[in-house]
């Protein structure tokens, strides 16, 4: 193998381009979003991971480049976005089909393609193929086809890189050995080899399975808020025995796919996804039970100005900076429903103004509201807590040790 074209480089390509060119290898980044392309090769880094500055810097020492067009080679690792359609929650292919077609344009003779976004089984089948022969390319000939699903969790990505199991799937499992050998240069768990499809379906596997056994949580917590009993107090006893492992309650389930990749299921499968569903809508329901909460409080403090409130967390979870599907931004737009309009927004993490009534300083903040919901337990507040004693907190993270702090 000469060298590495990543397509894509978001949340997962970047960091992934970083290890490999970090391997020694030799690593071409494409974006088609210039600005992206240009920080990058001004040694900017657009977002913040533990790790990753480090990661950076050894990757720019062993000559990584970045650019708007693909490079000509003989392997392409795919990570593009693959979002799903509103209306019918099945996946949309667009943008694995067009960093396809632009492969098809440069690569080399018997190149790899292989696809890290994480897609709807069947995807590669329906979607990628048809594209492929359409323009006169025969599969395991011309260019080989990979699916190598990424699964490094937000947060804990460097580390992840490294030392979680990965899957390959390849309709050929000597091809598949091949690009196994590739990732072995810094993955240093198992990597299973299996078919297409199976890796297809066990990524989405994984992350619904997580979304479910949150639904679980949640939906004890309304359990448990109905009966005044403590929720946490009871995952707590329950984990204690050895095959039970209950995750936490929240105020919903954010992020680009834990909270997306169920609905490929749902949309594909409408008739036999009735668990699978349910958990969808669970989850989805928390940001209306916090307004339930929120409004509690405040009709127990006698409190009527909604301008009152201020909620802590823009993000979808703790120490990070990314907003996609965040529990408050749902949270939000359930309020504009409910005509609730002018709650204050704090988030260490989220820079730049997102939404109305965001405060850019965490004292102003603490100022002008009485109510902190705390909906993100960065570091930030845990290390702040002290600064919350004479507020009312309303705690979804279970994270604050107040006297008086009201939980989920
Ligand atoms: N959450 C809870 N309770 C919990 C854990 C999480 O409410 O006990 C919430 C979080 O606050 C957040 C959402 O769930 O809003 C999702 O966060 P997460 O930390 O569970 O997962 P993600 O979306 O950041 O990353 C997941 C991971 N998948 C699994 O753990 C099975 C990661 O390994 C995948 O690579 C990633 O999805 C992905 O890209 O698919």
């Amino acid at each position: 193998m000469s060298s590495i074209n990543i397509v894509g480089l978001g949340y997962i390509g970047l960091p992934t381009a970083l290890m490999f060119a970090k391997s020694g290898l030799k690593v071409v980044g494409t974006d088609y979003k210039k600005e992206i392309v240009d920080s990058l090769s001004q040694g900017k880094l657009f977002f913040e991971e533990e790790g990753l500055k480090e990661l950076f810097e050894a990757a720019q020492a062993n000559g990584i480049e970045f650019s708007t067009e693909y490079f000509k080679t003989d392997t392409y690792i795919l990570a593009v976005p693959t979002p799903y359609i509103e209306e019918s929650k099945k996946l949309d292919p667009v943008y694995v089909i067009s960093a396809v077609k632009s492969v098809l344009d440069v690569c080399e003779k018997g190149a790899a393609i292989i696809i890290e976004s994480t897609i709807s089984p069947g995807t590669i089948d329906r979607h990628i193929r048809p594209v492929i022969e359409e323009r006169g390319f025969v599969i395991g000939k011309d260019v080989h086809l990979l699916h190598a699903p990424e699964r490094i969790i937000p947060g804990n990505m460097v580390y992840e890189l490294e030392h979680n199991s990965r899957t390959i799937g390849a309709d050929n499992l000597e091809v598949a050995a091949m690009i196994k050998e590739l990732y072995a240069s810094f993955c240093k768990s198992d990597i299973v080899l299996t078919d297409i499809r199976s890796a297809e379906m066990s990524k989405v596997v994984e992350n619904t399975f997580r979304d479910v056994n949150i639904a679980f949580a949640n939906e004890l917590a309304k359990i448990c808020r109905n009966d005044g009993m403590d929720v946490y107090e009871i995952i707590r006893i329950a984990n204690k025995h050895p095959r039970v492992n209950i995750l936490q309650p929240g105020p919903g389930v954010g992020g680009h796919c834990i909270s997306v990749d169920p609905w490929f299921l749902v949309g594909d499968y409408p008739d036999l996804t009735n668990l699978i569903l349910s958990a969808r809508k669970i989850n989805d329901s928390m940001p209306e039970h916090v307004l339930g909460r929120i409004r509690d409080i405040m009709r127990e403090h006698n409190i009527k100005d909604i301008t009152k409130v201020g909620l802590y967390g823009l993000a979808y979870k703790e120490n990070v900076d990314d907003t996609r599907e965040s529990p408050t931004l749902q949270l939000l737009e359930r309020m504009d429903e409910h005509l609730a309009f002018g709650v204050k927004v704090f988030d260490p993490f989220v820079k730049e103004q997102m939404v109305d009534d965001q405060v850019m300083d965490f004292k102003k903040f603490i100022n002008e509201v009485e109510i902190v919901v705390l909906m993100v337990g960065h570091d930030h507040i845990k290390e702040n807590m002290d600064l919350l004693k004479d507020k009312l907190v309303l705690d979804m993270k279970n994270i604050s040790e107040l006297e008086g702090v009201y939980k989920l």
